[in-house]
Order: C-alpha cells, then sequence, then structure tokens
C-alpha cells in the first residue's frame, strides 16, 4: 500500500496512563511506540490525540459512589463504562509516552478530547454523546485529507470509536493492527465485526514499508 499526500496518520491516545505502570495499562502498550515513530516518518500529516480529563470526569468510578471500575453506568447519553482515574489534565499518566517523543514532535496537531467533566470521549472526531466535534474533522478536511490511517491505543476503544467515526464522515479508514493494543479479548473481537461492518480496513504495519 503506497502512501498518498492526502493521508493522514492518526495517533490515538499514547499516553503513559495506557501503557505499562498507568492506571489504565494496555498490555503491550509501549511497545508499539518504535513502530509508530517509524510509521510517522513515512506520513507528511500526523494528528495525535491525547485523552485530557479533569478529577470530576463522568466516567471515573471514583466519581460514584460505590461504583467499580469496568462496569456500566446509564448516563444522559447512553451506556458508559467507567474507568480508573486516567489522564487527568497535568498528571503524569496524561503525558505522552517518553518513547513516542519523535512521533509527536513531528504531529501537525494534537487534539484533546474527554475534556468535558459530563461526557466521555472515545472517538477523536466525536465525543461520547455523538454529537459534540472535537474538530478533527474540520482540520482533516481543511487539508484536504481524505484516508486517514489509525495506530494506538487502545484497539477496542479509542482507535476503534475513531475508524468509526471517520468512515462515517467519509473518510476511507484503515487500522494499524501491529501499531494499536486492545485492552480485551472480547471487546477486541467487536471491534474488528464493526470494522468489517463498516468497511474500515485492517493492515499490518509492514504493507506500508517497502
Ligand atoms: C481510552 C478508555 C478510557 C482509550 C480512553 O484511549 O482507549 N479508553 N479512556
Ligand atoms: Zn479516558
Amino acid at each position: 500500500m503506497k502512501i498518498a499526500a492526502t493521508d493522514a496518520l492518526l495517533v490515538i491516545d499514547p499516553q503513559n496512563d495506557f501503557c505499562e505502570g498507568g492506571s489504565l495499562a494496555v498490555e503491550g502498550g509501549a511497545a508499539i511506540m518504535p513502530l509508530i515513530n517509524r510509521l510517522a516518518e513515512r506520513f507528511d500529516r500526523v494528528v495525535v490525540t491525547q485523552d485530557w480529563h479533569t478529577p470530576d470526569q463522568i466516567s471515573f468510578a471514583s466519581n460514584h459512589p460505590g461504583a467499580t471500575p469496568f462496569t456500566e453506568i446509564e448516563v444522559g447519553y447512553g451506556r458508559q463504562m467507567l474507568w480508573p482515574d486516567h489522564c487527568i489534565q497535568g498528571s503524569p499518566g496524561a503525558v505522552f509516552h517518553p518513547d513516542v517523543a519523535p512521533t509527536v514532535e513531528k504531529a501537525l496537531a494534537v487534539i484533546r478530547k474527554g475534556y468535558n467533566p459530563a461526557v466521555d470521549s472515545y472517538s477523536g472526531f466525536f465525543e461520547n454523546d455523538h454529537r459534540t466535534a472535537t474538530g478533527l474533522a474540520g482540520l482533516l478536511r481543511d487539508l484536504g485529507v481524505t484516508r486517514v490511517f489509525l495506530a494506538g491505543l487502545a484497539f477496542d476503544y479509542c482507535v476503534r470509536f475513531t475508524a468509526e467515526d471517520a468512515v462515517r464522515l467519509g473518510f476511507e479508514t484503515v487500522v494499524i493492527s501491529d501499531a494499536s493494543r486492545a485492552i480485551a479479548p472480547p471487546t477486541e473481537a467487536t471491534a474488528r465485526d464493526s470494522f468489517q461492518a463498516l468497511g474500515v480496513v485492517e493492515i499490518e504495519a509492514a504493507s506500508l514499508f517497502g
């Protein structure tokens, strides 16, 4: 697969809290960072997203007395998974993993999301109400981007929801599987099913190096 000038690489939430030692660590999270850097070298346009919560974020189990992480509750915009506190603005866990620094340096923009305490945001395009835009679609369209490649964390949440929104918004959408890691196998399988249904293509990074 050949990378074109109208392509962008979207690097989803490559942050300390999603890597080993973080509060919502994804197994193998840190290990994908060197591959992401190699990918970023090949793209003219790189955009990074950053999960950027306040301590009173609605999706933190700690804000719901008696609730435990990894259970779901009903909120105004639908069902919401509860998480351990993570990626709190200004905390070390919210900082980009040091191994992905070259990619962050190259990025033309960092899109922060999840800063509205009342609404979580998995997707880089819309908050979990599926209505409030982050500005990423407008940015990409203004730049003439027609196809997006996704890498980062986590495959079954923020990568998945960003890919779903991208394809629905009319971008050709490609997920680079080995440059991403999932939180859990069942939700990883759900993500794959959804990609198939929506026409999101999955590739290995090797097919971009030639
Ligand atoms: C994410 C759960 C909560 C992610 C972010 O980046 O996949 N998952 N916040
Ligand atoms: Zn989050």
